[in-house]
């Protein structure tokens, strides 16, 4: 489940971009190879939906959100992150739930590669939040000094979004 068209598998254009407030202050890019030389983890999460749906027990596979954090560190300050996806799908997520050990890129559902309509290649599980947390076909994010709301989040969706609060709405903040 998805807003937009599913996204045409571009591997020769994919990268992955981390910004805004780094560390040296500078962009990063980071291919498809240089991820796959991080190790593999794997996380076995629910999927919890904001609409009262979850998908129970998913087995993922993948790389730790947390390796890439460490690869290209965020300024001291900075607290807030927002995560993109192909298309300009954007989720706002705080930091310290992106370097969560739980937090995954993953490539692999079950054993098997991600079809695109799930989010192939590469997509953002963060277990303990809401889905909408984690985008599908995810290509970087940012590191923010102050709160940018995300897609979601400007149309009524909490910024925090954990799943085990019921943090669904804005008005709940
Ligand atoms: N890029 C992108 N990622 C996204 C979404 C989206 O609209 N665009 N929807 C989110 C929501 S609300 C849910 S519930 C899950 C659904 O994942 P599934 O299609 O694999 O069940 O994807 C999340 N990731
Ligand atoms: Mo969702």
């Amino acid at each position: 489940m998805h807003y937009g068209p599913v996204p045409r598998p571009r591997p020769d254009r994919w990268d992955f971009t981390v910004g805004g407030e780094t560390l040296d202050g500078s962009e990063h890019r980071l291919t498809w190879e240089k991820l796959t030389e991080l190790p593999r983890i794997e996380v076995t999460a629910d999927l919890h939906c904001a609409t009262h749906w979850s998908v129970l027990d998913n087995h993922w596979s993948g790389y730790a959100a947390r390796d890439v954090i460490e690869l290209f560190p965020p300024a001291d300050h900075i607290h807030h992150v927002v995560v993109y996806a192909e298309y300009g799908y954007a989720a706002n997520v705080e930091l310290e739930d992106l370097s969560s050990p739980r937090a995954i890129l993953a490539t692999h559902r079950n054993g098997e590669a991600l079809t695109s309509e799930h989010g192939a290649p590469l997509r953002l599980i963060i277990p303990h939040l809401y889905s909408w947390k984690g985008p599908k076909w995810i290509r970087g994010w940012e590191y923010h000094t102050e709160i940018n709301r995300g897609f979601w989040e400007e149309r009524g969706y909490h910024l925090k979004g954990d799943a085990w609060r019921e943090e669904r709405y804005s008005h709940q903040e």
